[in-house]
């Protein structure tokens, strides 16, 4: 069997036990666990030495290399996250676009192209993960590397309308055309991508359902990410935390919703917490008998709209227990630090409600945890928002829109008083779907797709 190659924008390398917060990392620790294989990317450091540098754990080799200091600002929090993360997610009113830094991305990328090649066998299979490295693959066909090298976008894949507001959405998405396969979370974004490519740039769907655009012949598939739904539920409970009396059911009076995210203007925390308060506000007697707990690690803080988020967030929490809290009873615990994974777990357990309510999401996989980690003999309730990827299989949650502050409360109250039978009923029925797609059968069929379809011979990539 040939060798995997990972490459993503960030390689997490385990410490003491314990995985990044982010669902990339997760992902790709896990798949790579299963097969081994080396993961190639940036270490996370700003640095001038461009030297990389390799560490092996168990059956995953790590090598990393660090960005100079222009290359961080204008690859990574420039183009990659000021540019694409939001138009991607569908916020054009948080997007900049500035040419310098396009060119920056475009030269990172060609820069980790060529630091990989000596490290490649013939046969090695090469996996990219993710919008920092759309151009990858037109780089490694420049430099003659001829191995299979797929592509999984990791986030949704916007509309035309919203992608081409992009000034050079042409040449990116031309360099996409590179890859052997090209995978996506949901049909949506499948579709998204098929008609940009035959709308816009006239490409041309072949009687084999492969796609030929820009001269190129490729294939776009649907692969689901996953969870490790037997891992999870033994870390969950094997939870011996201080929340566990705090149960549901039986003696214990107040009950937990629970959310977990990045902090990101996607994952919809603001709406989220303005709905609890008007949730405590319409159905008063919920009060004193439930407790929120919103865990947001906060993530890329140097970017400007990821501060702004962080004070709106500040500002409504305070507001929430300034005017409804009590010497005995704190509604909202708002935590701002990352969590083990087993904590993490522990606590979606022994959550009577997992509020997991983005704006937009490419699929979300707290929302797969947390069912993942009920008790199927007294399962919580999963309110999720329409707008994840993972609605378009969980879909036994409470589905709720994320712009409705009132329907979500309403869905909060409901979550709450569902009976027992009902709860399990959604819980089996949710359960099937993520054995169904799994971790394993995400990668597995990802990796099988792309070693046996069978694309045209490609011209080399021109400069
Ligand atoms: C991107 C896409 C897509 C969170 N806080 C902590 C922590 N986490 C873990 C969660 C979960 C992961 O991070 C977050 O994954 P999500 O899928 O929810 O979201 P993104 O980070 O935005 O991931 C997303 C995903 O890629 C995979 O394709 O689903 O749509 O945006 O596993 O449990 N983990 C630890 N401590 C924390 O405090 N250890």
């Amino acid at each position: 069997m040939s060798r995997l190659v990972v490459v993503s924008n960030r390689v997490a390398p385990i410490k003491a036990g314990k995985v990044a917060a982010g669902g990339l990392a997760v992902g790709i620790h896990d798949a790579l666990r299963q097969s081994g294989g080396i993961w190639f990317g940036w270490s996370g450091e700003v640095s001038a030495n461009p030297d990389i540098g390799c560490e092996t754990v168990g059956n995953i080799t790590y090598a990393t290399l660090a960005l100079n200091k222009r290359d961080y600002d204008q690859y990574y929090r420039g183009f990659s996250n000021a540019t694409l993360w939001p138009i991607f997610h569908y916020r054009i009113d948080l997007a900049r676009y500035n040419r310098e830094e396009y060119e920056g991305y475009r030269r990172v990328n060609a820069m980790l192209a060529e630091k990989l090649k000596p490290l490649l066998k013939p046969d090695d299979i090469i996996w990219i993960h993710d919008y920092h490295l759309i151009p990858f693959a037109e780089e490694c066909r420049r430099l003659s590397i001829r191995n299979r090298i797929g592509f999984f976008l990791h986030i949704p894949f916007p509309p035309p309308e919203i992608l081409t507001v992009i000034p050079p959405h042409n040449e990116l998405l031309r360099t996409l055309c590179y890859y052997d396969l090209i995978g996506f979370q949901t049909d949506t974004d499948r579709l998204a991508f098929q008609d940009y490519m035959t709308r816009e740039v006239r490409g041309v769907i072949e009687a084999d359902g492969s796609l030929t655009a820009y001269g190129q012949n490729f294939r776009a598939g649907v692969y689901p990410i996953g969870v490790v739904p037997e891992e999870i539920r033994e870390l969950a409970e094997s939870y011996k935390g201080r929340r566990r009396p705090m149960r549901r059911n039986t003696d214990v009076l107040r009950k937990n919703i629970i959310s977990v995210d990045r902090l990101d203007y996607s994952k919809g925390l603001v709406e989220r917490f303005k709905a609890y308060e008007a949730f405590l506000d319409r159905f008063p007697e919920h009060r004193r008998l439930v407790e929120f707990i919103q865990i947001a690690p906060t993530s890329r803080s140097d970017v400007k709209t990821y501060q702004t988020i962080r004070q709106q967030l500040e500002s409504e929490a305070g507001h929430i227990n300034g005017r409804l809290s009590d010497l005995d009873w704190t509604p909202l615990h708002y935590l701002n630090k990352s969590h083990d994974r087993r904590t993490l777990m522990g606590l979606f357990r022994y959550a009577a409600v997992g509020f997991v309510t983005p704006l937009r999401d490419g699929m979300n996989l707290v929302a797969k945890e947390y069912v993942a980690s009920q008790n199927p003999e007294d399962p919580g309730v999963l309110v999720l928002s329409r707008f994840a990827g993972a609605a378009k299989e969980l879909t036994s949650a409470l589905i709720v829109n994320p712009y409705d502050c009132i329907g979500m409360a309403e869905a909060l109250d409901r979550a709450l008083r569902m009976p027992l039978a009902e709860r399990k009923d959604r819980y089996e029925h949710m359960m099937r779907a993520i054995r169904a797609a799994d971790l394993d059968a995400w990668r597995d069929i990802f990796l099988r797709d792309l070693r046996t379809f069978s694309s045209r011979p490609r011209p080399a990539a021109k400069k």
